[in-house]
C-alpha cells in the first residue's frame, strides 16, 4: 500500500477537484482566511495531493463529516496518521481516538466530571483570579498578554480545578503543543513540538496518578468512578491526562484570541463593557471568529459518497472548522466580528458525540475573564504587533502586547 503523511495514500476521487496547495505551510497557518475562502469555493470536497487528503471547508459537509461517527472514524487518529497503518506517537486516548461502544462508556464518565454543575463549582476561583490578575497587568502597563494573561490564566485555574497537588505550567503549556501539532503532517512544527516527548509525556503521565491528585478535584471524580467499576483504574489515569491534554492549550489559545477580538473590535468591546452579561456571547462569537482548533481529522472507515462525491476507505477526511466557521451560506457577514450575533452551530467545540466534553468548563474560565475586563477595563489598547503562531490544529496567537486601561 502506497502511504502518505501515516495513511493511505488515496486517488483523488472522480469529481473531486484537486488543489495543490499546502495548508499547513506556515504562512497559510498565520493568516488563513484566503485559504478558507478558496477551499469553500472549490468545492464540497477538495483533494490535496501534498498529503492525499480530502479536505472539507463547507459549513454543511464539515458538519455532516462530524457529525457521522460510523462513517468517519476517530479511532484511526483525528490527525493525519491512520491508526490502522502507523502507530500512534502516544497510547491513543480512550475518548478523542475511539469510536463507540468504547467512547459511549468513557464519554459518559466525561460528561458527569464536568458537568455544569461542576463548572458552577469552579466560577467562584476563575473570577477572583481573573480579577486578581486584571488588577496586576492594569497596575503594570504594557504586557505580553500571551504569555502573562493567556497562558498564566488557565495554568493557574485548571491545574486546581483538577486538584493537582503540584502543576508545572511549562510542561503543560508544552505538552498541550505536542498534542495539537501532533495531528498534523511531519513537518517542522510536528518534529519540534515532539522533540521533547519523552522527557515532557513522562511528567504528564506521573501527573495523572491518584496520589498526585487532590480530593474534590475533577480528576479525583475519575478515580472514584474507577472505584465505582465504572472504568478501571488505568483508564481513569488515562481520561486526566485527557483533561492535561485538552485543558489548557484550548483555553490558552481562545483567551489571546478574545483578547486580540476585543483589541481590534473597540466598538464591541464598549458594548461588552456596558453589560458585562454580554461575556457569554462574546465567546461564543470569538470562538466562531477564530476557530482556536482550526482543523481535526476523521478516517472514512468505509467506501462512501460526501455531496455525491465518492470518498474511498481510508481516506483522510481535514475538517477544517475555521473555513467552515466563516462560511458565508451559513453566515451573514461572517468576517464581521459581532458580540449580536449569538452564532449558535458555530463548530469550533465540534459537533455530534466527540463534541468538546470540556466546554462548560472553557465557559466557565472565559466568562470570568470576560467579565473580569468588563468590569476592571475602560479600554484595551494594542502597543506593538499581534503574531500568529503557525500550529498544525492550533491557531493561536504568539505575541499580543497590550495595555489595559482601568475604568
Ligand atoms: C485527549 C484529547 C481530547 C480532546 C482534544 C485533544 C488533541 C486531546 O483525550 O487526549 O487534543
Amino acid at each position: 500500500m502506497q502511504m502518505i503523511a501515516g495513511h493511505k495514500a488515496i486517488e483523488p476521487p472522480k469529481g473531486v477537484p484537486v488543489w495543490d496547495i499546502d495548508p499547513y505551510a506556515p504562512d497559510i497557518l498565520r493568516d488563513p482566511e484566503p485559504y478558507y475562502a478558496e477551499l469553500r469555493s472549490k468545492g464540497p470536497l477538495v483533494y490535496i495531493p501534498k498529503y492525499a487528503v480530502l479536505a472539507v471547508g463547507r459549513y454543511a459537509e464539515t458538519r455532516e463529516v462530524f457529525s457521522d461517527y460510523t462513517r468517519f472514524v476517530s479511532s484511526r487518529g483525528v490527525g493525519l496518521d491512520d491508526f490502522k497503518h502507523t502507530e500512534a506517537w502516544r497510547p491513543p486516548s480512550i475518548i478523542l481516538e475511539a469510536d463507540p461502544p468504547a467512547h459511549t462508556h468513557t464519554r459518559r464518565v466525561m460528561i458527569r466530571a464536568m458537568s455544569p454543575r461542576v463548572a458552577a463549582a469552579q466560577r467562584e476561583m476563575f473570577t477572583e483570579t481573573a480579577e486578581a490578575m486584571v488588577d496586576d497587568l492594569i497596575a503594570r502597563g504594557a504586557f505580553e498578554a500571551v504569555t502573562d494573561f493567556a497562558e498564566a490564566f488557565p495554568t493557574t485555574v485548571f491545574p486546581k480545578a483538577v486538584g493537582m497537588k503540584d502543576a508545572n505550567p511549562r510542561h503543560l503549556v508544552d505538552y498541550g503543543a505536542m498534542v495539537f501539532n501532533s495531528v498534523g503532517p511531519d513537518n517542522e512544527l510536528r518534529r519540534a513540538a515532539l522533540r521533547n516527548a519523552p522527557q515532557i509525556a513522562g511528567w504528564i503521565n506521573s501527573a495523572c496518578a491518584r496520589d498526585r491528585l487532590l480530593p474534590g478535584g475533577m480528576g479525583e471524580t475519575l478515580y472514584a468512578a474507577a472505584d465505582a467499576r465504572e472504568i478501571t483504574h488505568d483508564e481513569a489515569g488515562m481520561l486526566v491526562r485527557s483533561f492535561l491534554s485538552a485543558g489548557v492549550d484550548t483555553t490558552v489559545t481562545a483567551i489571546g484570541n478574545a483578547l486580540w477580538c476585543l483589541a481590534m473590535n473597540p466598538g464591541e468591546y464598549d458594548r461588552l463593557r456596558a453589560d458585562p452579561a454580554l461575556a457569554k456571547p462574546c465567546f461564543e462569537e470569538v470562538l466562531r471568529f477564530t476557530s482556536p482548533v482550526h482543523t481535526f481529522c476523521r478516517t472514512a472507515d468505509l467506501d462512501t459518497e460526501v455531496s455525491g462525491l465518492p470518498v474511498p476507505e481510508g481516506a483522510k477526511m481535514l475538517c477544517v472548522l475555521g473555513a467552515a466557521n466563516l462560511d458565508p451560506e451559513e453566515w451573514g457577514d461572517p468576517e464581521v466580528f459581532r458580540l449580536d450575533r449569538r452564532p449558535k452551530g458555530h463548530l469550533a467545540f465540534g459537533v455530534g458525540i466527540h463534541g468538546c466534553v470540556g466546554q462548560n468548563i472553557a465557559r466557565a474560565e472565559l466568562e470570568a475573564v470576560l467579565g473580569a475586563l468588563a468590569r476592571k477595563v475602560a479600554r484595551i489598547e494594542l502597543v506593538g504587533s499581534a503574531v500568529w503562531r503557525p500550529g498544525n490544529a492550533m491557531r493561536a496567537l504568539d505575541s499580543l502586547p497590550l495595555r489595559f486601561h482601568a475604568a
